[in-house]
């Protein structure tokens, strides 16, 4: 297992990679080229930027999250094979940096979905939060909130650029007609177009579970359950198809079992994100620390069956919550330093103590 960190990039995340380097663990910086849109072909100089700014701190970039799918690839037309060129171009140019997993996701126009992205927990902090009340057949209005946030703070959301969601309605016309099975058809057409340069480059394409994992206004959603990766597993059956297993986004339901997942397809798992859900009665939900009795998704059973499972890949904290000052004013939701931090510690305690334990057996 190696130890990751979510950054947004030199100018674009408030914290300093030498914050970072003072986690203990580390050895992984999560990276993307932020200001890329879906489609466009990122270049051997733009990546070899980041490698200067992350080599001093011996930092490796082996998980880049994410290359963002250009929507007319999820939509099926004509033109997607031009962008799977330059998805492919990108990953060419990717390999000699070391690069070894892309996490990507294949939901349609958005990305997470949340009604609240500071909202207050009991302890005093704040956290993500879905309201389920609010998600109606209409996305403009929880659009709008995101926009303002972003707006507002003077910062961009992956999968919320504010260049895309301005033709929301027409994007949503574009997805008329797109069933779930077409979706899975899409899915399927660019991944056996990428598998053979995944070969080539020694770089797997690891799929992310959708956030919030049920449909949303009208658009269907692929990545919800155990029997969706089952079926994604075996659609295209290659080492090189895998998971960014996403605990917090599967168990926004609570029926799906993660730690379960991972036992069955741990080989195929290149990258885990830890995150941990607390549900309410009304189907509410409520991002919260990492520690296993905050939430309801089982960190330590996950945990115990990556561990079990002798994981070799990448795994990060995912969102926690904004502590000690973090607010929307100097932190992006879900990524501030303190409790992502707090995450990793709990999740080496629980990962230290497992080796000592099988060592001593
Ligand atoms: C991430 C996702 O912040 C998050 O919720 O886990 O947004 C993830 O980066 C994308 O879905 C992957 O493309
Ligand atoms: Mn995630």
């Amino acid at each position: 297992m190696q130890m990751g960190f979510r950054w947004y990039g030199e100018g674009n995340d408030k914290i300093p990679l030498s914050y970072i380097k003072q986690i203990p663990g580390v050895t992984t910086i999560v990276w993307a080229l932020h200001h890329k849109l879906p489609g466009e072909i990122w270049e051997t100089a733009e990546i070899a930027e980041v490698q200067k700014q992350l080599e001093p701190y011996g930092f490796n970039m082996d998980v880049v999250e994410s290359v963002n799918v250009h929507d007319d690839i999820k939509i099926g037309l004509p033109t997607r094979d031009k962008y799977i060129e330059n998805y492919i171009q990108t990953i060419r140019n990717l390999a000699p940096f070391g690069v070894k997993v892309i996490c990507y996701n294949f939901m349609p126009v958005f990305d997470w979905t949340r009604t609240d992205l500071f909202h207050p927990l009991p302890d005093g902090s704040t956290a993500l939060y879905y309201e389920a009340e609010k998600i109606k057949e209409e996305p403009r209005e929880m659009a709008d909130y995101i926009l303002k946030e972003e707006e507002e703070n003077g910062m961009t959301f992956p999968g919320w650029e504010p260049e895309r969601m301005a033709h929301l309605g027409e994007l949503f016309r574009a997805y008329k007609g797109v069933t779930k099975e077409k979706l899975w058809d899409n899915l399927k057409y660019f991944l056996e177009k990428l598998m053979p340069v995944c070969h080539e480059c020694d770089i797997k394409m690891a799929i992310h579970m959708d956030d919030p994992p049920w449909d949303i206004f009208g658009l269907p959603r692929l990545m919800i359950n155990a029997e969706a990766v089952d079926h994604l597993l075996s659609m295209v059956d290659d080492p090189y198809n895998c998971l960014t297993l996403c605990s917090g986004s599967l168990n926004a339901n609570p029926e799906n079992n993660v730690a379960a997942i991972v036992r069955k397809h741990c080989d195929r798992i290149a990258f885990a994100h830890i995150r941990n859900v607390k549900h309410f009665d009304n189907g509410d939900f409520s991002e919260v620390s990492h520690r296993n009795c905050d939430g309801e998704t089982g960190i330590l059973d996950i945990l115990r069956a990556y561990h079990d499972c002798g994981f070799q890949g990448y795994i990060r904290p995912d969102h926690g919550r904004h502590l000690w000052g973090e607010g929307p004013e100097n932190c992006r939701p879900g990524y501030g330093l303190y409790d992502r931090a707090l995450g990793i510690m709990y999740m080496l305690g629980a990962w230290d103590l497992m080796d000592k334990e099988d060592a001593e057996k």
